[in-house]
């Protein structure tokens, strides 16, 4: 499942494969007995159903089923990272676990009854039902795929197991992390005395640790006199290993601190200038699912386009995604999961319990990733309304209870009268001059009210413009250079970023409408030529349209401007 290993010591199985599948259609997953099941196909996990010719456009209940081979009958933890959209897992028909919402990581625990191998059935609901999972409405403007669509792995966790390890550095200048290691500990080994090891750079940290019964949490700091920074120019990683007992955690990690100073995003006490794109997972043939090569591929082309950053609209990425910004250097948005969340949404608690685990499991499995910079929550949801305030404070609560290391936003669809900006570090602004708000010549007046707005509310912490651009079908270009057009396209972003870059130098960040066409929901087809949003900049095979080459050519003349 990981890009890199992140276990050596650990037994961890990759569950990758051909699964036993069955489509059972719309009925209700408690009437379902994973027994009685006839599976009657195959189902390549990871992967989404609804993205294979033979399931393209169904929606309903699916089942997967596979076998695992286990050694023993200690504990064992099963490891899915993207059930779309919801989820239930059996293992040897008994049910272990429900899960709410795509895009994110979850995991549950089992002793298996004797070793041999272990059945695992997973139900999977690619259904928009609001109260099964709140988190993913018919109205959004993404085609909702459904599947096991990342990867699943089959831990054996033992008697002592490290949960959680949460990385952040405390001055970039001395080299200096602090290390929180959460364990877990099965009854019988509580109270053990066991070795623990952090390994990082050359340098290491090693203590006996009493295993407490509940398991607990061990603090550690490391300096790394000399250690290679991370920065989008020179994004250095380091190998981190920590062991406890006889597991083992690794990842690679970056030493670097992001500030907020005045007007600008600091990224190692240096401005930062953020350019670049909003990306979200799918494909055509793959739906959500992201194999490596593609995220590989499209980060190639964003910096071969002189971007430096990606809006990961609008969920949480594939972890491997940000192993591969780590390694690149492309600063991310990490976004939870929204599209214009209402007022009757963020005062249910039914939705903000699931929108709250949502952003949980987020910044659990992101925030050891140097490339993700920033934070943001509910895109476009209704923080010009005084009703979405306290839920919006609720999941910024959240985030900054988790990480404090990082500056949070949220991308605000009506600027000039958002309501929620004293909960956040960063204003972020959705806009379509010269799309959906008049043609061409609207793009710079309202870029001008833009600032202007600014000006008159003190806003004089950083803008990102988050969201702005055109749609352009693909191959279609045309003497009136009109709407839907390469031409107007590649037009109204070039008068955006001279606008933004060239004219003026107010916003730290600017996220295009977007990188590739992908598919929308029938909900939003009818004004969406083909049912998908063509706004890429690439079209959804990752063809370069006309704008592509617009926006690197711009992009480059600003790379020799300082930030
Ligand atoms: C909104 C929304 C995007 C997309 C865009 C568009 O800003 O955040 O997801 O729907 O509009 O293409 O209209």
């Amino acid at each position: 499942m990981a890009s890199v290993p992140r276990h050596r010591l650990r037994q961890a199985t990759d569950l990758a494969g051909l699964w036993d599948f069955a489509l059972l259609g719309d009925v209700d997953p408690d009437e379902i007995d994973p027994a009685k099941i006839r599976f009657n196909d195959v189902m390549a996990v990871p992967g989404c159903f609804d993205a294979t010719p033979a399931y393209a456009g169904k929606r309903g209940l699916a089942a997967y089923r596979t076998r695992a081979a286990v050694i023993d009958t200690t504990l064992h933890r099963l490891v899915l990272d993207g059930v779309h959209h919801w989820g239930r897992v059996f293992v040897e028909g008994h049910p272990l676990c429900d899960h709410v919402g795509g895009f994110t990581r979850f995991h549950a625990e089992f002793r298996p009854q004797r070793a041999g191998e272990v059945e695992i059935v997973v139900l999977v609901d690619n259904r928009l039902n609001y109260q099964r999972c709140p988190l993913h409405l018919e109205y959004f403007d993404w085609y909702h795929y459904g599947g096991i669509a990342r990867g699943c792995e089959l831990h054996r966790l033992g008697d002592a197991w490290i949960d959680d390890v949460y990385v952040r550095t405390d001055s970039y200048a001395d080299r200096r992390l602090s290390l929180s290691v959460r364990y877990g500990c099965a009854g019988e080994a509580a109270g053990r005395e066991v070795e623990f090891e952090i390994v990082c750079a050359g340098r290491a940290v090693r203590r006996a640790v009493r295993l407490e019964s509940a398991g607990g949490t061990s603090e550690a700091t490391l300096e790394l006199p000399g250690a290679a920074l991370w920065s989008p120019q020179s994004p250095a990683l380091h190998d981190l290993r920590v062991r406890l007992a006889g597991d083992d955690w690794r990842r690679r990690i970056g030493i670097r601190q992001v500030r907020v100073q005045g007007r600008d995003i600091l990224l190692n006490g240096q401005p930062l200038r953020l350019l670049g794109v909003n990306r979200h997972e799918a494909h055509p043939q793959f739906g959500h699912t992201q194999p490596l090569g593609l995220m590989l591929a499209d980060l190639q082309q964003v910096k071969a386009m002189g971007g430096n950053f990606i809006r990961g609209s609008h969920y949480p990425q594939d972890e491997r995604f940000l192993d591969l910004c780590d390694e690149m250097g492309l600063c991310v948005w990490s976004e939870s999961t929204g599209w214009q969340q209402k007022a009757e949404h963020l005062n249910d608690e039914h939705y903000m319990r699931a929108a709250l685990l949502n952003v949980r499991e987020m910044v659990a499995a992101a925030r050891n990733h140097p490339s993700v910079i920033l934070w943001g929550v509910l895109n476009e949801g209704y923080a010009h309304e005084p009703a979405c305030h306290e839920g919006y404070r609720r999941l910024i609560e959240q985030i900054r209870a988790m990480d404090s290391t990082r500056p949070v936003t949220y991308a605000a669809w009506q600027p000039l009268k958002t309501k929620c900006l004293d909960l956040v570090d960063i204003f972020s602004i959705n806009c379509y001059p010269g799309w959906y708000d008049g043609s061409m010549d609207r793009v710079e007046p309202f870029l001008e009210e833009l600032h202007a707005h600014l000006r008159a509310i003190g806003w004089e912490k950083p803008v990102i413009l988050s969201e702005i651009g055109a749609a352009a079908v693909y191959g279609f270009r045309d003497m009136n250079e009109d709407k839907w057009s390469e031409q107007y396209q590649a037009k109204l972003l070039e008068k955006v970023i001279r606008s933004l870059f060239i004219e003026h130098d107010r916003f730290c960040g600017l996220s295009i409408w977007q990188f590739a066409d992908m598919r929308t929901s029938p909900y939003c087809a009818m004004n969406r030529a083909r049912g998908f949003n063509n706004k890429g900049l690439v079209d959804e095979y990752r063809r370069p349209k006309q704008a592509y080459q617009v926006v690197r050519s711009l992009f480059a003349k600003l790379a020799e401007k300082p930030a």
